[in-house]
């Protein structure tokens, strides 16, 4: 399932990030660019819910034995996706509710959000900053395992701290 774009080197993906439709790409690409910067080897694809339940099905009972460690599923409105492929594997989902134009994504964040007691997902916000912060998750999920990837992860936080602390004057 993997091609050669899916990871910054050629290593086995230890992340998969789907989503429902090619449109959630502009949100679910900022998990990706934070994946790409942590080091974390990782695919991407297009699996709906809806559209190829079948695909879904078979992507997540093939996850886990594929060597994915956590999976990134993004999607809108009746954001179904993250909730079935959570049903399916026991690999951590983490779900990310892209924005809807109709109900600017209370809709999507809802319906990854209210899961049943027994089948967890770990909602993130709505749209960038949620994918974002599944990638920067993920990458702190797989720190224990992987020192080098806990160690990109200690720098970009470390950076980010230094960023604010060196304009700290909203001014300038
Ligand atoms: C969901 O429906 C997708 O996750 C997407 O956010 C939303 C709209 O899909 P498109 O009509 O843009 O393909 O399944």
């Amino acid at each position: 399932m993997a091609s050669k774009e899916d990871a910054p080197n050629a290593a086995a993906p230890l992340v998969g990030i789907v989503m429902g439709s090619r449109s959630d790409w502009e949100t679910m690409q900022h998990a990706a660019q934070k994946l790409d910067a942590l080091g974390v080897p990782h695919e991407v694809r297009i699996v709906s819910a809806h559209r190829t339940p079948d695909v879904l099905f078979d992507y997540a009972a093939t996850a886990q034995s594929r060597g994915l460690r956590a999976i990134i599923a993004g999607a809108g409105g009746a954001a179904h996706l993250p909730g079935m492929l959570a049903a399916k594997t026991a690999v951590p989902v983490l779900g990310v509710p892209v924005q809807s134009k109709a109900l600017n994504g209370m809709d999507s964040l809802l319906s990854i959000v209210q899961m049943p007691a027994g089948i967890p997902v770990a909602t993130f916000a709505i749209g960038n900053a949620g994918a974002a912060n599944a990638a920067l998750f993920a990458a702190a999920l797989l720190a224990s395992s992987h020192p080098q990837i806990g160690a990109s992860l200690e720098a970009f936080r470390s950076r980010q701290t230094d960023d604010v602390a060196n304009n700290d004057d909203p001014r300038k």
